[in-house]
């Protein structure tokens, strides 16, 4: 079986303690490769690679570094068939969501950092002839950049790409639940000779390496997506260390759909919202907020649209959804639909694990799952489920839904429904979220600021904010 390594200082490295764990395919729930159970030695190796490169790779011109992430985003294509299917087999996701998704958005968000730099400014603020200030902005040093198993590839991309492009070093954690694709890409650094000891990788659990590598005194840049839990527990070791810190974590987003709306586009979105990548990405629309007029034509022509995706092999084309991701994750989501029955929810499709046969009879797969009956104050529409499941809410005013839609803790997006541009002007005003669509789901423009209010977050990522957030601004002031 194959072992996963480090990437530390441009070699491929056993962690120091050669201890492994073991990594599961989700589709037929068996062990395909080890994991490094990798430990402090091994981040402080990493740390100290990273932090010796930082000399001269933050001194690389913009240019040069550019043209080396770009040859890294070449090398991502090139490779991207076995990319697709590595990411596939390690996440349980369909090879079509990481064709169409996850392995494409892995090279975009490097060519987009990477000529991003080439595109940036800097600041002058005069003063009436007395003086004048220019902003600089300057690299910081080691980013530690940790990332979930949800989208492996293409949320480590979304950090290491303005880290490095802007002149950081990095040492990135990928989730030890996904290791898998984090590895091969070590494998077409060292083969384009990218630069030894800017990007490090180095694997294992989160207590044992996320710790030591947030709490290093030469990391002082975090950027983390993940649940908010674990957010919460860095922001606390970190903040009286003063470390910059992005933290990109859960929701439990609002998808609002009007009585006036396009009813075919509002139901397909409401159905990907809820279901792409089995439910397991932040921006998911797991509370369906349907107007009472529409109501019960909604539910019905919603359910009939959720009876007909296909849960299976995540290899098979038509498949629509495949495993999640762990077997441990299953049965917090298979627990999560349990306690909705218990709290009087009605299940009007799915419910349940789906058995596949043959090689697949032990994956983790459920069925898509809708329920009704539930207050939006209980635990099931308050805590974030993270599989495929919605919960429909009916409501009759704008005030009352726009009040539903903010009585929960997260505030990362919003979809609103409706033809009416008033309407939907007016209450994207008014709800509490980072991101809000129109007549839309997840469309993804990498200039714009991404994050979210309350505990979904803290600070924004994407476009100018990435390289700002990876950077600190010095202000020089001359006298005239
Ligand atoms: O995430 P963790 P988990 C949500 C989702 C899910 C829940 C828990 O609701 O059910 O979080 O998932 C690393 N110091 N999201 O437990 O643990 C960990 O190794 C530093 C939402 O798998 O937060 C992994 O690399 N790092 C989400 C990363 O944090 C630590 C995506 C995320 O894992 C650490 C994933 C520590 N002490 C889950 N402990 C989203 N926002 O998209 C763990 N990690």
């Amino acid at each position: 079986m194959e072992k996963i390594l480090n990437y530390i200082n441009g070699e491929l490295l056993e962690p120091s303690n050669r201890s492994y764990f073991e990594n599961y395919n989700p589709s037929n729930g068996s062990v395909y490769s080890w994991v490094p159970d990798s430990d402090e030695s091994d981040i402080k190796l990493a740390v100290g690679a990273a932090k010796e490169a930082f000399k001269s790779w933050s001194k690389t011109p913009k240019q040069e570094r550019s043209n080396l992430l770009l040859k890294l985003a070449d090398a991502i294509e090139e490779n991207s068939e076995e990319l697709i299917r590595a990411e596939s087999r390690d996440n349980g996701k369909t090879e079509t969501q990481a064709r169409n998704v996850d392995i494409p958005r892995a090279s975009t968000n490097l060519r987009f950092f990477a000529t991003a730099i080439l595109h940036d400014h800097s600041e002058l603020h005069e003063m009436d002839g007395d003086a004048l200030n220019y902003t600089s902005r300057q690299a910081i040093g080691v980013a530690a950049c940790i990332s979930p198993w949800n989208l492996p590839l293409y949320l480590l991309t979304w950090k290491i790409a303005p880290a490095l492009a802007t002149g950081n070093t990095v040492v990135a954690k990928p989730s030890e639940i996904t290791p898998m694709t984090a590895f091969l890409l070590s494998k077409i650094c060292i083969e384009i000779g990218f630069p030894k000891g800017v990007l490090n990788i180095v694997h294992g659990y989160g207590s044992k390496v996320g710790d030591p590598l947030t709490t290093h005194p030469d990391t002082p840049i975090i950027s983390f997506t993940g649940g908010t839990q674990t957010g919460k527990h860095i922001a606390a070791l970190t903040a009286p260390m003063f470390k910059k810190t992005s933290l990109e974590l859960g929701g439990k987003n609002p998808n609002i759909v009007f009585a006036d709306a396009d009813f075919n586009q509002a139901i397909d979105m409401a159905a990907k919202a809820a279901f792409s990548n089995q439910g397991q990405i932040c921006l998911c629309g797991s509370r369906l907020f349907i107007q009472k007029e529409i109501y019960h034509s909604f539910k019905d022509a919603f359910v009939q649209k959720v009876s007909a995706l296909k849960v299976g092999d995540p290899k098979a084309n038509e498949n629509d959804l495949g495993a999640m991701v762990s077997e441990t994750h299953m049965k917090k989501v298979l627990g999560k639909i349990e306690e909705a029955k218990k709290l009087g929810g009605k299940i009007l499709i799915g419910g349940e694990r789906a058995i596949l046969g043959g090689e697949l009879r032990n994956g983790y797969y459920i069925r898509p799952t809708v329920i009704e009956g539930l207050s939006n104050d209980c635990t099931i529409n308050q805590e974030e489920i993270f599989g495929p499941v919605v919960c429909l809410i009916p409501f009759e005013t704008e005030e009352e839904v726009i009040e539903m839609a903010n009585a929960t803790k997260y505030g990362l997006s919003a979809s609103i429904f409706t033809e009416n541009i008033g309407r939907g002007h007016r209450v994207a005003a008014n709800i509490d979220a980072g991101i809000v669509w129109i007549n839309t789901w997840i469309t993804r423009d990498l200039r714009i600021p991404f994050g979210g209010m309350k505990q979904s977050g803290l600070g924004r990522e994407g476009g100018f904010k990435s390289l700002q957030f990876f950077t600190e601004p010095k202000n020089v002031c001359v006298k005239i």
